[in-house]
């Protein structure tokens, strides 16, 4: 540090201002340098911060000076990955920094915090221990082939495993679709004929004026995106052409877009003009039914479209919460953990699957160490959530998605 800045001494956990020089001693920009000493920094390794005034040229200019000297740039999620390294956090939370980074809406950024804060590692540490109580007492038995054991020992074995180890594995595994939902997000296209009002809807759920709104059949040519949140879930709206034959060839164009638009989302809005029966064919592949335009007729709403007015913002509270469900979203009076990651589902899933087969041959005495062995493999399992097992092998696949500098 003395090489690069006016300082001669630190003291840790202080901002200290200072001036960095260049190789001929030049200043080439003023700031704060902070030093966090070993083990009790981020990485758990020493740490300096240098904090300049963040203009592109005077920090590559710093950088440029810091190369010169032997340093070079992080790799993705590289101090996360020392800090998991140094024992400083385990895996699932290491996990957790990157989803906090990612995080597009307050509900999922509550999610990732409990999982920094070691929630969801804890639980699945229950798990383990439980596991590992029920693996002994198998063990046990086999180290003692000789001794008679009532099969009443095993059926309160396996009543023990489904309830307290399987049973919480499903109960996690059902939160995943909205858990990976609130981080991935979803694409949700709003479809229907010229006119009924698709543009008016997302301009009314994204709260703006994006789309030109007109009573002209046919105003809408493009797919117009927008982002937006129903509960907390991320939400990639799209708005299309309406859907009709045409004479016009950009029309024509907009509508094959449409087309394309609704095939690649996640759910399709499908709208109706509640004055126009024509506009009322359903396409098969429609999640939601939307009858606009209530306000303009008396015609009774038939099953199992929704009734609306966009124009008086009738009926778009009920749609969002329709939405929502439609996207996974779940009545929680209290938000439980979450499993967000696609990573932790699939290990829950395969964990869950050797549970099961230790199931089968429990009752069978000559196969019991089968039940063992699937169950240890199961516990591994688990484990590599945390990064107990292969560690270098599950570092490399979960820090390849870091963003750089974290
Ligand atoms: N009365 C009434 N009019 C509405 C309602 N929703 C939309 N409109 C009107 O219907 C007309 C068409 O609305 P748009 O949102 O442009 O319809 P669109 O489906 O995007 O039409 P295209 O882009 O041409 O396919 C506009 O004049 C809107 O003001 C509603 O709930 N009630
Ligand atoms: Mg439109």
């Amino acid at each position: 540090m003395k090489r690069v800045t006016t300082l001669d001494h630190i003291n840790p956990r202080t901002a200290t201002l200072t001036r960095w020089l260049d190789k001929t001693g030049e200043i080439l920009d003023e700031g704060l340098a902070l030093f966090f000493p070993a083990p009790g920094s981020y990485t758990g390794e020493d740490v300096v911060e240098l904090q300049g005034h963040g203009s592109p040229v005077l920090l590559r200019a710093l950088l440029k000076r810091l190369y010169e000297l032997g340093c070079r740039p992080a790799e993705p999620g590289e101090f996360t990955r020392r800090a998991v390294e140094n024992g400083n956090m385990e895996l699932s939370q290491a996990e957790a920094v990157a989803a906090c980074i990612d995080a597009a809406t307050v509900r999922a950024g509550k999610q990732a915090l409990r999982q920094l804060q070691g929630e969801f590692g804890q639980h699945i540490e229950e798990l383990m221990q439980q596991l590992t109580g029920l693996i002994a007492h198998i063990e046990a038995s086999l180290d003692f082939p000789e001794e008679e054991i009532p099969s009443l020992f095993f059926e309160q074995l396996s009543e023990r495993m489904q309830q307290d180890v399987i049973q919480p594995i499903e109960k996690l595994l059902r939160t995943a679709p909205l858990g990976e939902r609130l981080f991935d997000g979803a694409v949700v296209a709003i479809i229907g004929a010229p006119n009924v009002g698709k543009s008016s809807l997302l301009n009314a759920l994204a709260g703006t004026d994006r789309a030109i709104v007109s009573n002209i059949p046919g105003t809408t040519r493009d797919v117009i995106e927008i982002d937006f949140e129903v509960h907390g879930i991320p939400v990639r709206l799209a708005d299309t052409a309406g859907l009709r034959s045409t004479g016009d060839v950009i029309e024509q164009e907009g509508v094959l877009r449409a087309e394309a638009a609704a095939k690649q989302a996640d759910a399709i809005i499908f709208i109706a003009d509640a004055s126009n029966v024509e506009t009322w064919t359903t396409p098969e592949s429609a999640d939601i039914l939307l009858m606009n335009k209530v306000d303009l007729t008396d015609v009774v709403c038939p099953e199992p479209f929704i009734p609306v007015s966009v124009k008086h913002g009738e009926g778009l509270d009920q749609l969002s919460d329709i939405l929502a469900r439609q996207l996974g979203d779940m009545p929680l009076a209290d938000e439980g953990l979450l499993v967000t990651r696609e990573r932790h589902r699939k290990i829950l899933l395969d964990a869950k699957a050797h549970l099961d087969a230790g199931l089968l041959t429990i009752f069978q005495e000559a196969q019991l160490d089968i039940t063992a062995m699937q169950w240890r493999r199961a516990w591994s399992l688990l484990g590599s959530i945390l990064g107990i097992g292969d560690i270098e092998h599950i570092l490399d696949r979960v820090f390849s998605e870091f963003c750089i500098g974290k």
